[in-house]
């Protein structure tokens, strides 16, 4: 595979943007090699600025559910662009988008907008402090919830790509007010509430974790945070960012059943563009300026061209409802003929290979999976044109743009490799 193009970018990269990259794990320092420069997409595909053509299982990491460049989103995108691209005062199409959201997802009530899932998480942990008047945040290990400073204690993605054991530039100060627990833990979350719980203002989760690679909570863990923290006073929010829209319209809360009080989202209901957002009960949402005494403002936030791309995009999911049946089917079909020794975990449409036998319930067994022979694995994919996320502890997504053709090539690409 000629790949010249992108050596030579990346090259001139690394002059003037740190690592080459503005987000870590695009620099493939988690499977080695050369990160593809992308020129374009198209539905299901890729094609990289070597002209190489690929069936992406990235997705822009979560928001592309219906794959690259989907009409309904290119056309509101267009139509807006006639109107304006910021006007830093409110618009109509911000309330149609809150209505959309808060159709949608059961525990909603009242949502602000924001510019991307980190400050979503951020302002989301902000306003439970203000909220509750206490000061500690609990959250779980591998599980992340963008760069906020404190929420990068044991975080996953890129961090623990990396192997980085913490962020240095994070004072002491910020965290210590976070507590890390393991995913899956119950009996550690209500030990620490018996010890701590007039001090915790709310439970952080990703009520299905995709950045540590995808792990589903098991039985009883979700209920388990609902009934702990309504015990002890503490708010429990989901981190929906890749969740969202992606599990079910109304989410992983919608598929579990479980209310939590403040919810984040991202990714999808951004149609692509960066969009995001928080929200929850109205009780707790009034306490935010200008209702209430906790800030958070933001010169983009709501503007029009993101805006107007999300709208496209809720429409679309609101009236199309077999959705979620075709892409957990294709999604399946993926994950079917897993290599020997692998463990698969898959919640819809977001999945992950494990290179190791046995459950992978929480960071630590995520850690466990050999990331040689994952590294040996992707590189596999990608001479084949199949291109899934450059990290072990990442998930990958299906789009609705995947074609019968598509999904049964990757599949067979995968079984490939378990006869090597
Ligand atoms: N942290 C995100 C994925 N879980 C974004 C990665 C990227 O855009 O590079």
């Amino acid at each position: 595979m000629n790949t010249a193009q992108s050596e030579a970018l990346f090259t001139r990269a690394k002059d003037v943007i740190p690592g080459g990259v503005n987000s870590p794990v695009r620099a493939f320092r988690g499977v080695g090699g050369t990160p593809r420069f992308i020129a374009s997409g198209d539905g299901a595909h890729i094609l990289d600025v070597d002209g190489n053509e690929y069936i992406d299982y990235v997705c822009s990491w979560g928001p592309l559910i219906l794959g690259h460049r989907p009409k309904v989103v290119i056309d509101a995108i267009a139509a807006v662009l006639e109107l304006g691209t910021s006007f830093g005062a409110p618009t109509g199409r911000e309330v149609e988008l809150a209505e959309l959201i808060i159709d949608a997802v059961p525990s909603v009530e009242m949502v602000r907008l924001v510019n991307s899932g980190t400050e979503a998480c951020m302002s989301a942990i902000r306003l439970a402090r203000g909220f509750t008047g206490r000061e500690l945040t609990l959250k779980f290990e591998g599980c992340y919830h963008g760069h906020v400073d404190s929420l990068l204690v044991k975080a996953g993605s890129g961090v623990a790509t990396l192997s980085l054991p913490d962020t240095a530039g994070v004072p002491c100060g910020f965290s210590e007010t976070t507590i890390a627990l393991p995913f899956n833990d119950l009996d550690a979350v209500e030990r620490v509430f018996r010890d701590q719980g007039d001090r915790l203002a709310c439970v952080i989760v990703e009520p299905v974790a995709g950045n540590m690679g995808c792990i589903p909570p098991e039985p009883g863990f979700l209920e388990g945070l609902r009934r702990v923290t309504e015990r002890y006073g503490a708010l429990l929010i989901f981190d929906e960012v890749m969740t969202g829209f992606r599990l079910s319209r109304g989410g992983a809360q919608e598929l579990f059943g479980i209310k939590p009080d403040l919810t984040t989202l991202g990714k999808i209901i951004g149609g692509g563009l960066p969009l995001a957002a928080y929200g929850g009960r109205a009780e707790i949402m009034q306490k935010i300026a200008p209702a209430g005494p906790v800030y958070q403002a933001g010169t983009l936030s709501g503007n029009p061209v993101a805006v107007s791309a999300g709208v496209a995009m809720l429409r679309y999911l609101e009236s199309h409802r077999d959705v979620y049946d075709t892409l957990e089917k294709a999604t399946a079909e993926v994950t079917a003929r897993a290599p020997e020794g692998v463990r698969v975990n898959r919640v819809g449409s977001m999945a992950t290979f494990f290179f190791r036998p046995g459950p992978v319930r929480n960071y630590e067994e995520a850690k466990g999976s050999d990331t040689a022979v994952f590294s040996r694995f992707f590189h596999h994919l990608l001479e084949r044109g199949v291109y899934f996320p450059p990290s072990q502890f990442e998930a990958f997504f299906v789009s609705t743009a995947h074609r019968p053709q598509d999904i049964a090539y990757t599949a067979a690409a995968i079984q490939e490799f378990s006869k090597n």
